[in-house]
């Protein structure tokens, strides 16, 4: 039987702002629009965050969020996936409140304090439709990600506490080593979902070796007991997920990580880009697992007991 692929989408994020394509959802409406036309293409996690309707900035309030989850939830079978990264300019309690009160299946969790560089995409635009957009990604220069022991040990209590599971966001091989960390303190439980980022300024690089490297760390220190994805920024996307799904790994996709369909053409819509995964995996010779797939791969507590 072919080996099954869980494909998550991500479908807004923090990096990208509104001047940077036209088919980035912002709204809530586009949100669950953009969302559900990707569970409907194949994925069988939605990665989410919020923006302000208004301009399109990214927001934590889990009011944004409470807009958009149950029309996602009533249209869909997908697994929901809460992000706790927010943005780098946000605390990590204004991050964490989404994730601690909606409860989700899924919440991702960044492994480390690093350098988050967005600023080489400024001079892409000439002009921006909102003033908040280059100082945003300038001022990504200067300051850093947040993610200290003491907060990543915190969010794991406070969310575990609620059954959820997490995405845990390595983009360095250290990050893997802190993720061994908390398993041997208990914090974390088998099977783990490793999601490794590659080509993030300030993480691990994008070559061949890099995801080799990734995955065989990963290996050694996991071994059997975690379910392995990757994320490849930009134009990086689809070429390191078909190198990881040809390793045994899942992919994660989406217009948070990438807004392109092919070079120097802009994805109109997250389900393009499902797509696009879906027909790659197909050449593989591999099949694209469903929500309860993937739910009995990662050991989710199911969508019933979400708080949305
Ligand atoms: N955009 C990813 C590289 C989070 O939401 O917690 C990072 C991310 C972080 O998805
Ligand atoms: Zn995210």
């Amino acid at each position: 039987m072919p080996r099954k692929v869980i494909i998550t989408c991500a479908i807004t994020g923090a990096i990208h702002t509104p001047t940077m394509s036209p088919y980035l959802p912002i709204t809530p409406e586009q949100i669950a629009e953009s969302a559900i036309g990707a569970a409907n293409a194949g994925a069988a996690i939605v990665h989410l965050h919020a923006r302000d309707p208004h301009d399109g900035r990214p927001t934590q309030d889990p009011d944004r969020f409470r807009q958009f989850l149950p029309a996602i939830a009533a249209a869909s079978n997908v697994i929901v996936n809460i992000t706790t990264g927010g943005s780098q300019a946000m605390t990590v309690e204004e991050r964490l409140q989404p994730a601690l009160q909606l409860r989700p299946e899924v919440a991702s969790l960044n492994m480390g304090t690093m350098n988050f560089g967005l600023y080489e995409m400024l001079p892409r635009q000439k002009t921006w439709k909102w003033e908040w957009e280059p100082a945003y990604l300038a001022g990504s220069e200067a300051s850093f990600f947040k993610n200290t022991l003491k907060d990543i040990a915190d969010i794991l209590r406070l969310c575990s506490g609620r059954g959820t599971r997490f995405e845990l966001e390595c983009y360095d091989i250290g990050h893997l080593y802190t993720a061994a960390h908390f398993l041997d303190r208990g914090l974390l439980q088998p099977p783990l979902l490793v999601q490794s980022v590659f080509g993030i300024r300030g993480g691990i690089g994008t070559h061949v070796d890099d995801v080799m490297y990734m995955k065989r760390v990963a290996d050694r220190l996991f071994g059997g007991e975690y379910q392995w994805s990757v994320v490849g920024a930009g134009r990086h996307q689809m070429t390191i997920a078909r190198q990881a799904a040809g390793l045994g790994g899942h992919v994660r996709i989406g217009l948070e990580d990438s807004l392109w369909i092919d070079k120097g053409q802009l994805a109109t819509s997250n389900a393009q880009q499902v797509t696009k995964a879906r027909v790659m995996l197909d050449e593989l010779g591999l099949d694209v697992a469903t929500p309860d797939e993937a739910r009995d791969m990662l050991r989710l507590k199911g969508r019933s007991n979400v708080g949305f």
